[in-house]
């Protein structure tokens, strides 16, 4: 097997762009109306996870919430999806974060391929206001996916798609669920954020700052070299 990466798949929210703060803001005003008190501690949770999974885990919060029938929680669902784009409405590739255009940009020209491996509906959408659409081969949202991350069939149908095997692709996610998926797709895993969730994660950085293309491949090959056969 070569030890050289063939592409590297991406999360999107909160290592391209954060808009969590958009989901929290989204989800805190129907949390709101439902009379459920959610923090920024609780919003960690959604992180990475799809849309009515997040509201589960609000309803979860008062059992007298159990009994919602799944039309009530899909209108729901629809009107936290509202709230969010009018907030995303406003973004612009001043919103992508540090270092990421450089590593898509070293990424390219490297030849490896570039795939987006996210949980929103909104990932197309997204990327195109953010004006990174043209870097993308191929973009996985949950429109493609019937189990959501940690589940690792976001990264392989990016995988698929692209024809990869599995152990020559690099993902990047910040959210435990994320890199929980990349793992369990045999693929080698970066992780942006936190240690405390992330420790899982094949290759840890602190910030998409500190993303660094040559010093990503570098860690991968390290992993893979131990890997091989004498
Ligand atoms: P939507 P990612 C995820 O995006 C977010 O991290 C998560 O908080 C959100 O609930 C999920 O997308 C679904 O988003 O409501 O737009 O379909 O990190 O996988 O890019
Ligand atoms: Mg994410």
């Amino acid at each position: 097997m070569s030890i050289y990466p063939k592409a590297i798949i991406y999360d999107l929210d909160g290592v391209i762009t954060d808009t969590a703060e958009f989901h929290f803001l989204a989800w805190q005003k129907i949390a709101q109306q439902l009379g459920i008190p959610i923090d920024r501690e609780f919003n960690e949770q959604l992180k990475g996870i799809g849309r009515m999974d997040s509201l589960e885990l609000i309803l979860q919060q008062d059992p007298a919430l159990a009994q919602l029938s799944d039309q009530e929680k899909e209108i729901m669902a629809n009107r936290k999806n509202e709230q969010y784009l009018e907030l995303v409405e406003t973004i612009d590739s001043s919103n992508i974060l540090p270092g990421i255009e450089e590593l898509l940009a070293a990424n390219k020209e490297q030849g490896l391929k570039i795939a987006l491996g996210s949980a929103s509906k909104n990932a197309h959408y997204v990327l195109d206001r953010l004006g990174l659409t043209h870097y993308f081969d191929y973009i996985v949202d949950a429109s493609q996916v019937s189990k959501g991350k940690p589940d690792p069939e976001t990264f392989t149908v990016a995988a698929d798609a692209l024809g990869i095997e599995y152990p020559a692709c690099i993902g990047i996610e910040d959210s435990a669920a994320g890199v929980a998926a990349i793992n369990a797709a045999h693929m080698f895993s970066v992780g942006v954020g936190d240690a405390a969730q992330l420790s899982d994660a094949d290759y840890l950085v602190e910030a998409t700052s500190q993303l660094d293309f040559k010093e990503i491949v570098e860690r991968y090959r390290r992993k893979m070299a131990l890997k091989e056969p004498d």
